[in-house]
Formats: C-alpha cells, sequence, structure tokens
C-alpha cells in the first residue's frame, strides 16, 4: 500500500514519496539533510521543525502579478466544475502534496478552503461543507492543522481594514467571517488561529483616528478569544507581525510594537507571535532578531519560513534557502525553548516561471533542507557551547557583588553613582569579539 494519499485522481502522477537520500544524491526530489526521524538533541527532526504548507501559495494562487495574468495551471483547477467542485480537487490535491512530501501539518485561510458565498450564510455553509471533508483527510492521513484563519483582506468590502474599518457595519461582518472561521478551525482540531493584520491600517492620517481604530482592533481580539475559549478552544492565538503592504502602515509592525498592542488590550495571557522572515526585513529587522524579541518577551510561537530579496525591499515570499538565516533562526528557536504549539509554516510561493509540477516539491524540499541544515548547526552552537558560554561570560560582572545587587533591585540610583566613582579606575572594558564569533558559526556552517 502506497504511504501517501491519492484521491479520485492523483494530481502529481510522476512525483512519489519524497524520501531522505543524504548530502551525496543528486536526486532533486529527495531531501539530502532532512531526515524526519533523526534525532537531534532529544527530539526527532520532525518533531524539532514541525512543518506545515501554507494552502494558500501552493494551492491557489496561479502566479498571477500585477503585470501578467496566471503561469500555474494547476490541474485541479482546469478540472473545475462548480466552486464546491474544484474546492474538492484541491483539498484532494493539497492532501497528495502533504503526504507526498511527508509534511504533517498545514495552515489555511478560510477562503482557500472554501469559496465565499453570495451571503454569510451561504459562505459559512460552504465551509462547514469542506471542513468536515479536511477532517475526513486529516484522519485518513494523520496531517493535522497548525492553524487557521480568515481572509479579511481580498473582498472589496475589506479596502478600509476589516476590524479597523471605519464602518462599524464592515467590522460586524468580519467577526461573522472570523466566527465561522475560529468553529472550523476548532472542528479540525487546529493547534492555532492567526491574525494577520491584512489591511488593518492606514493609507494616510489624513482620514484616519488611530486611536479609534486600534481600540477597536484590540476589542475585536478580545472578543474573538473570548468566543473562541467558550467554544472550547484550546490552542494559541498568534498575531503575524508585518509593518506595511497592502497598507502603508500596518498596526501589527514589528514584534515589539506587537506585544505592547497585546498589553495594552490583555490580550497577551492569550496571544503569542507568528513571526514571518520577510515581514521582520520589512521592519527593517532581521529574522534572528524578532525571534530573539518574542523570546525575550515570553511570546514566541510560531514561524512563516520564507525569505525576502537583498536588493528589494517587497514582500517576496522566495523559499527560505539561507543557511545563515536558519542556522540563527533555529538556534533563536531552540533557546525559546522549540516549538510547542507552533511550526514552520511555509508561507512561501514558487516563482511565477517556475511552472514543471515537480517545482512546487523541490521548493518545499529545499526549504526544508535548508532549515534541517539550520537545526544542525543551532544544535552544535548550543553543544559545543563558545557562542552562548562567550554571551554568558560577558555579563558575568552582574553574577556577584554590586552587579548581582543592582540586578535584584537592591541599589538605589546614588548608591549606583557611588560605585560608579570607586570604580572609574578599575572596569573590565573586554573586547566583543564579533568577527572571531562570526569565524566560529561559520566553522560550524562548513562542518569543520
Ligand atoms: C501576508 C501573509 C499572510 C499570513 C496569513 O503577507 O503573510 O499570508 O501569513 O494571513
Ligand atoms: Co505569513
Amino acid at each position: 500500500m502506497a504511504d501517501f494519499y491519492v484521491g479520485k485522481k492523483e494530481y502529481f502522477p510522476k512525483i512519489k514519496k519524497i524520501k531522505y537520500e543524504g548530502p551525496k544524491s543528486d536526486n532533486p526530489l529527495a531531501f539530502k539533510y532532512y531526515d524526519p526521524e533523526k534525532l537531534v538533541g532529544k527530539k526527532k527532526m520532525k518533531d524539532h521543525l514541525r512543518f506545515a504548507i501554507a494552502y494558500w501559495h501552493s494551492f491557489c494562487a496561479d502566479g498571477t502579478d500585477p503585470f501578467g495574468q496566471a503561469t500555474h495551471v494547476h490541474p485541479w483547477t482546469s478540472d473545475a466544475g462548480t466552486p464546491m467542485e474544484a474546492a474538492e480537487h484541491k483539498l484532494d490535491a493539497a492532501f497528495e502534496f502533504f503526504t507526498k512530501l511527508g509534511a504533517n501539518f498545514y495552515c489555511f485561510h478560510d477562503r482557500d478552503l472554501a469559496p465565499e458565498g453570495q451571503t454569510p450564510a451561504e459562505s459559512e455553509k460552504n465551509l462547514v461543507e469542506m471542513t468536515g471533508k479536511a477532517k475526513k483527510l486529516q484522519k485518513a492521513t494523520g496531517v493535522k492543522l497548525l492553524w487557521g484563519t480568515a481572509n479579511l483582506f481580498s473582498n472589496p468590502r475589506y479596502m478600509n481594514g476589516a476590524a479597523s474599518n471605519p464602518e462599524f457595519g464592515v467590522l460586524a461582518v468580519a467577526a461573522n467571517q472570523v466566527k465561522a472561521a475560529i468553529d472550523a478551525t476548532i472542528e479540525l482540531g487546529g493547534q492555532g488561529y492567526t491574525f494577520w493584520g491584512g489591511r488593518e491600517g492606514y493609507m494616510t492620517l489624513l482620514n484616519t483616528d488611530l486611536k479609534r481604530e486600534k481600540d477597536h482592533l484590540g476589542r475585536f481580539f478580545a472578543l474573538a478569544r473570548d468566543y473562541a475559549r467558550k467554544q472550547g478552544f484550546k490552542g494559541v492565538f498568534y498575531v503575524e507581525p508585518k509593518p506595511m503592504e497592502p497598507t502603508k502602515h500596518q498596526y501589527d509592525y514589528d514584534v515589539e510594537t506587537v506585544a505592547l498592542f497585546l498589553k495594552n488590550y490583555g490580550l497577551e495571557k492569550d496571544f503569542r507571535m507568528n513571526i514571518e522572515s520577510n515581514h521582520a526585513e520589512l521592519a527593517g529587522h532581521d529574522f534572528f532578531h524578532e525571534l530573539e524579541t518574542a523570546s525575550a518577551l515570553g511570546l514566541f510561537g510560531s514561524v512563516d519560513a520564507n525569505r525576502g530579496d537583498f536588493i528589494n525591499g517587497w514582500d517576496t515570499d522566495q523559499f527560505p534557502w539561507s543557511v545563515y538565516e536558519t542556522a540563527l533562526a533555529m538556534y533563536a528557536i531552540l533557546r525559546a525553548g522549540g516549538f510547542t504549539t507552533g511550526g514552520l509554516n511555509f508561507d512561501a510561493k514558487i516563482r511565477r516561471n517556475s511552472v514543471d509540477p515537480a517545482d512546487l516539491f523541490i521548493a518545499h524540499i529545499g526549504g526544508m533542507d535548508t532549515f534541517a541544515i539550520g537545526l544542525e548547526v543551532a544544535n552544535r552552537i548550543v553543544k559545543d557551547g563558545v557562542i552562548p558560554g562567550f554571551v554568558k561570560k560577558r555579563y558575568a560582572s552582574f553574577n556577584t557583588g554590586d552587579g548581582a545587587k543592582f540586578e535584584k533591585g537592591g541599589l538605589n540610583f546614588t548608591e549606583l553613582a557611588k560605585i560608579g566613582g570607586e570604580k572609574y579606575g578599575s572596569l573590565g572594558i573586554s573586547s566583543g569579539k564579533q568577527e572571531y564569533l562570526e569565524n566560529v558559526l561559520n566553522s560550524y556552517l562548513l562542518g569543520l
């Protein structure tokens, strides 16, 4: 019996189950580094990395961009039929893909799974029906839902935002949609529910009451949380920071901004961050920075794994490829205690001109291998202890004596200043050794 799912039709007939073949393999349809059962530290690779597939990029997007039409004509859309039949073909193709690739999780927006109807009731009916079908396939394959979300940005009604819309009616329609998306997430055993800002932001402050919009957004999140908890949702809510695009300024700008927002609206116990690499770059940070910041604030949750381009400043959503980036990201993730409910969701799309059916597999295989290398390097950083040991030593003056007293709140400012006067002549100034640490990281990456 095949160890992957095939529905009424096989959508990737030329592709069999993707296997680990090791670094010497030249098979583009095999893992070179991602060996799901391999133990790294105390956990298997697959349990460290918890790969998820983003339904929207891989099964809904068709290569359309502002300058040209679709280039990806998927067999599951060309067989179409009614919108609900098309949604079923897509679901079949998706589960065939998940199982052939060996990804244990997926993520979706409500509208990815089921088409929007003429009325809210019809949209909900469509979603409930498709949720039932997805549930059966989850059961048959063991693939799980990492998180669900609602698309509150594509429909023209959301052009001025959803929960931050200046028109109350639009906000209420968004609530109607989110309620159904939360129900679907619960029904599918989703481990999380994500809010990404979509169009929650502004195009100009000349027409915007920023305080009122943020208050509405905060209240909306709190109400949605209370509803979900009442329905028995035990998972985690995520906010996914992004500074801009599609709006000029998004309210969920970056981790630090979202952290304050969560605190201001009493959301910090239930909400965590879903950090996307490409969004970090748009905010002028790197992935490592956003992960470390979330971890320092006790708000690390999940990851949208992708990357941008060095040169251009937009959300290119490319597949992870930089082993430096994944090594540092996995180092931050390991230090944050690893994933619990979260995982690595490939919020990435193949390029518009990647038109072979195999390209979708090759892209994900590359992303998974890149993170597997990152995990191995991060594990080595932790195990060897040179880098964390250096950091620890750098702060040693706070471990004893007056330094420790200061940390514990045992010194007032006058006392602190007095010590400063006394220590003036005997300061322990030491090198930051950045270049040395970079060289150490290189030696791990090159496996020497
Ligand atoms: C958009 C983005 C979204 C969220 C889910 O930039 O990242 O796809 O991940 O709504
Ligand atoms: Co994302």
